[in-house]
């Protein structure tokens, strides 16, 4: 029976902050799992190390849903980001570790592969409307059978999801958060003339996504829904904060466009009712910040059961470490939607060397045995912590609006 000897947390900036788990086990194998919390990073850091790794040292490595069990119910404090993130991390260096010794891919324990590859989308942005659908021009001639767009909004000077750079996006652009404004009315009017334009372009075999990001009401939501479904957009994300499941109710009864949620859920209790009676289409839960493989695998049975598919997070936010547990975790399942996909910084990929791979507009997570990530420690002591934020936003009147 593997023991655990060492645990240790290894937070890195390569572009951006990261925070690693690795767990070492009496056998020589070790294990990893990503701990990030974007803004928040230090936090789950010292969580772990001043409150989890002592109480590890020494179990068995193998008791995966034990310690699981353990960490969530003996807190007592159950449930929140930082909690669930710590969780997170120790729960998937433990099923690394299970699948490394069994000598198998990770998919393989999960139940084996139920599908080829597991299709992505990607991030095409800009600050006008030509500008964003020359970017999707690019993601579809690459291979991606699935977009978001996100654009400019006409009269407001920069908007979440628009990068300074057209590639690689990062939302975390300030040591203090930086402000924009934000107005509903004009932002209204522009995404129907956005996706209008893209199906003129792009045509219609291409998936195209929209984010929200919790900016609306349920009645404004369900408005923006109803203007888009001439373009059959795959989904509109987060349209409302969600913290009121019962509000997705209204959205529901107005708009058949497909809803999806979850990004910033951290276990099944946020989603239950979401779930339950069938008011979202696709849940954003993922490994980090929903508990790990263990937690995430019950979210997507019970969601199986209500026609809910799954749609990982998959912001650059989200480790290589994170992305390779999903990419088991979607390989695996029945009822898996769709998986988001940020390419990294090359400096990321050099600190995470990573095994999953990028073709025809599907990522696989490879063959090795485990999760088939690792963090290189060297380079990883190469770029020191470097706080940053997320912006926030602010109405036309200076009052502070959801993000
Ligand atoms: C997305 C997200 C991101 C988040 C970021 C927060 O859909 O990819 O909304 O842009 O804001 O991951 O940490
Ligand atoms: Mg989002």
């Amino acid at each position: 029976m593997p023991k655990i000897t060492a645990a240790r947390v290894i937070v890195t900036s390569p572009g951006r902050n990261f925070v690693t788990l690795k767990i070492e086990t009496t056998d020589g194998v070790h294990g990893v799992g990503d701990a990030t919390l974007n803004g928040r990073e230090l936090a789950v850091a010292s969580y772990l190390t001043d409150h989890v790794v002592p109480m590890l040292i020494g179990r068995d490595a193998h008791a995966i849903e034990d310690i699981w069990q353990y960490l969530y119910k003996g807190a007592y404090w159950r449930r929140g980001p930082v909690t669930m993130a710590a969780i997170a991390a120790v729960d998937t260096a433990l099923w690394d570790i299970k699948a490394k010794i069994a000598g198998l891919p990770l998919y393989q324990l999960l139940g084996g592969a139920s599908r080829t590859g597991v299709m992505v989308y990607g991030h095409a942005n800009g600050a006008t409307i030509e500008e964003t659908l020359e970017n999707a021009a690019v993601y579809a001639e690459n291979g991606y059978k699935a977009i978001r767009l996100q654009s400019g909004v006409p009269g407001l000077k920069s908007v979440y999801g628009v990068s300074k750079d057209r590639f690689v996006y990062e939302p975390a652009d300030g040591d203090l958060p930086t402000e924009s404004l934000w107005s509903t009315e004009k932002y209204l009017r522009s995404v129907a003339p956005l996706f209008e334009a893209a199906r003129d372009r792009l045509g219609w075999d291409v998936h195209l996504l929209h984010d929200v990001h919790h900016r609306l009401t349920p009645i404004e939501a369900g408005r923006l829904g109803k203007d888009l479904e001439p373009y059959r957009p795959f989904w509109m994300e987060d349209a409302v904060p969600a913290e009121n499941q019962a509000s997705f109710r209204i959205i529901r009864q107005h708009t058949t466009t497909p809803l999806a949620v979850g990004e910033v859920f951290n276990s099944i209790w946020d989603c239950k009712q979401l779930i339950e009676e069938q008011l979202i289409d696709y849940i954003r839960t993922t490994i980090v910040h929903a508990g790990g493989v263990t937690h995430l695998r019950k979210i997507a049975s019970f969601a199986d059961l209500h026609h809910v598919r799954t749609g990982c997070h998959g912001a650059t936010d989200l480790s290589p470490v994170c992305m390779a547990a999903a990419l088991h975790f979607d390989l695996s399942i029945p009822n898996f939607g769709i998986q988001e996909y940020m390419r990294h910084t090359e400096a990321t990929d050099e600190v995470f060397p990573h095994a999953y791979s990028f073709h025809d507009g599907m990522l696989h997570p490879g063959e090795v045995v485990g999760l088939g990530v690792d963090i290189d420690e060297a380079e990883a002591a190469k770029y020191p912590y470097k706080r940053a934020y997320l912006p926030i936003a602010r109405r036309e009147d200076g009052s502070m609006h959801d993000w």
